[in-house]
This record gives C-alpha cells, structure tokens and sequence, in this order.
C-alpha cells in the first residue's frame, strides 16, 4: 500500500472521478543484481516498474510507446474492465500486441473496488521484468474496511533471472524441458541478503531501549495442513456496505481438468521433456495454441473463422482418476478453442488439480471478473457430495485462485462483463 497522502489530485470532482494520465516508455535498462549486469525490458527504465495510483471511479489512460525490439501488451491484474475489454491486455487474446515503435493507450475506469493490485506485460515472460503495483485508493472521504495501519509499504514479489529470460523461455518452448529456474527471490526487485553478492536489507527494525524485535513462531515451509487450515477460515465481510454476491443457483456448470500433459517431438529434434516429448500445460487436455490475431478483435470485426472454434469441452472428454494413477495417453490436443456464454449467466467452474507428471499447485486467474472460492479440497471432486459443503454466505471474493496439489477448487461468479 502507498503513502496516502503523496499523490496530487485534482480538485473540484468530489464524487465523480478523475481521469488519470500515465505514460509508460517500453525500454531497455542496463539492471545489476547478484554481481551480474544484464539488459532488460522496463518501463520507464525502472524495474520494478513505476506504481500507478488512483481512486475508484477514476479513468485511468496510460499511453503505452513500445521502443524495444519485442512485441508487448500490459495488463492491469485484477481490473475488472467492465465493458473495457479492448484495455485488458493479454496479447492474442484482447488486443494484438504493441509492435517495435507502436503506441496503444490503455484507457478504463475502476468500478466497485478498491486494494492494491499490480500490472504487469502480458506476452512470452516479460513480465519478469515488466510489473508494477496498481494502488486503487478508497473515494475520497472513505477510508479501508480496516483500521489505518502507522505505515503501509508496497511489497511486489518477483525473481532476478541472471539470463534473459525470453531465452530462458524460448529454450524450453524448444526443447520441451521445464524452463531454467530463477537465481533469487526479490522484493520490489532486489534479492534478499541470503544470497551471495547481495547486500539488500529486506527489513530492519529501529529498536528501542525498552521494546525487541518480536519473532513469531511459524509452521514449517511444507506444512500443509496449517496453511490448509488457515486458508480455509477466510471469509468476505459480507454486510451492507460489502456484500457478498455469489450465485446461489447455476445456470452453466464447468468441470476443468488442470495440469501437464505432452506432446509429440518433432521429428528431427530431440527434445527434453517426459521419454523425449514435450511438456504441455491443458485444461481438459487442451493446451491452447496462441492464434496470429486477437480472439476479441476477430469476434468484434465478424472476422472469428480461422482464428478460434467454439466448444471448449465444459467436461474431460475422458474421465479418469485425476489424482490417482495417471492414463496410458498424456497426449494433449492443441487449439484455439473457447465457450461463448450469454450476458449474465451465472457460472460455476471446479478446477481439478491432475498427478500427471506430478501434481503440483496451479494458481489460476479470472479475468474481467472476480469470483467466489466456494469449495475446495483434496483428492477428486465429488460431484455428488463435495456441493452441500459449498460456502454460499460469506465465501473470500478474489480474482486468483490456487488449484490444491491433486485437489480441487470451486468457483462461482456472474458473467455480466462482454467482451471479458
Ligand atoms: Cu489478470
């Protein structure tokens, strides 16, 4: 969170909001951490990248000018973008991205919410160097649902990559290997005093003579069970001034297989991923193939033929113990696939977690939308038993969720933003 008092305003609009002007320079910076100076793509030459700050009900327009070699598009992680898709930003899937010279201006408003968000670049892995935060400040007058804290300090988690990592990124695009992992852990961009060649203080305390530092006692890194059960106990506020509005009743219902499987080598290659295939990340098996024109841009101009297909599965196709033994067959089908549903339906999606090539925890993220984490658990989805359990009262609203390793997650929300 920023200091709430830094930032200039504009007088005169009490209720209505303001517009707010940023511009962000795509460009190349020269950035040394870990003893090791690299070239990186920033914005504005600051990585992490310029904060953003504005009050709900303002217009935010950031004229984006693109002067790397690399196509780019930004995100706003967590807008909701009510009937502003076009400002969304994933490149392919909103926009086409901004090419070597080009300029797009983002241009929204902030409807219905307010917290500390961030931005970010939304094509190959730029966005390791290419985030910020996004401090949506209460209206004027109106203060957190919280008691105002002495301090508030934003706090962005990243990682320093000593490579460049769209190479890092095309080599395992290439091989079909899991990508190189990361050299450090960052905080607002600098790796913490552990690692060698790094002399950045995360956090120092000025004690007093009468007062130390108070360490508190946690559970082990890999204690499941009581971040489980922390986790488990978050709920909404759920009164009159934020009430809760998930769906009590279903009109769609999803059932989202989520995790790896492979694809074939190309022949004359070999490759590095599970006996010399490749690695595949799908949702029903589906590992999406990014098309050569934006999704919302051929929808809008009638022009969809050849870039996407309708009929996104809503079901595995061929059930199997999804945390159990895996199948024979791990071969993912690539495509351009997606479900149209009509204004204001009301949806819910389980995301199942799968063991092939080992489980592990996938965060998956809504955009255009926040929902409700209505249910979660481990092992397989019971469609039978696990929905008398869903929480309909007070369930956390959020706008990423974590899929439990070999576990699921239910989700509601209503689909009342097109173009989203
Ligand atoms: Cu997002």
């Amino acid at each position: 969170m920023s200091c709430l008092w830094a930032f200039p305003e504009v007088a005169g609009a009490k209720h209505a909001g303001i517009t707010r002007h940023y511009k962000f320079n795509i460009k190349l910076t020269n950035v040394t951490r870990l003893c090791h100076t690299k070239s990186m793509v920033t914005v504005n030459g600051k990585f992490p990248g310029p904060r953003v700050v504005a009050r709900e009900g303002d217009r935010l327009v950031v004229k984006v000018v693109n002067h790397v070699p690399n196509n780019i598009s930004i995100h706003w992680h967590g807008i909701r973008q009510l009937q502003s898709g076009w400002a969304d930003g994933p490149a392919y899937i909103t926009q086409c991205p901004i090419q070597t010279n080009q300029t797009y201006v983002y241009n929204f408003t902030i409807t219905g919410q307010r917290g500390t968000l961030f931005w970010h670049a939304h094509l190959s892995w730029l966005r390791a160097s290419v985030y910020g935060p996004l401090i949506i400040l209460p209206k004027r007058n109106v203060s957190y649902p919280f008691a105002k804290p002495h301090k508030e300090v934003t706090i962005m988690l990243g990682e320093w990559f000593n490579a460049d990592t769209e190479a890092v990124i095309s080599q395992a695009l290439q091989t079909g290997g899991g990508p190189n992992v990361s050299e450090a852990y960052t905080f607002n961009g600098l790796p913490g005093p552990l690692y060698n060649c790094s002399e950045n203080r995360i956090l120092e305390y000025e004690t007093s003579s009468n007062s130390t530092a108070f360490k508190p006692t946690l559970p082990p890194i890999n204690a499941t069970n009581a971040v489980t059960n922390f986790t488990r106990k978050l709920r909404s506020l759920a009164n009159s001034r934020f009430p809760v509005n998930v769906p009590q009743t279903v009109d769609k219902k999803f059932f989202f297989t989520v995790g790896l499987g492979n694809s074939p080598c190309p022949k004359n290659q070999t490759c590095q991923g599970p006996n010399g295939t490749k690695f595949a990340a799908s949702v029903n098996n589906i590992s999406m193939a990014l098309p050569s024109s934006a999704l919302l841009q051929s929808y809008f101009f009638k022009k969809s033929n050849g870039v996407y297909t309708s009929g996104f599965p809503s079901f595995p196709l061929h059930p199997f113990n999804y945390t159990g033994t895996p199948p024979n067959n791990t071969l993912v089908a690539n495509g351009t696939k997606l479900v149209v549903l009509p204004f204001n339906t009301s949806v819910e999606v389980v995301m199942q977690g799968t063991s092939i090539f080992g489980a592990e925890s996938h965060p998956l993220h809504l955009h255009g939308f926040n929902f409700y984490v209505v249910g979660e658990g481990f092992g397989n989805f019971d469609p039978n038993n696990d929905p008398k359990n869903f929480n309909l009262v007070d369930p956390v609203e959020r706008n990423t969720v974590g899929v439990p390793t070999a576990g699921w997650v239910a989700i509601r929300f209503h689909a009342d933003n097109p173009g989203s």
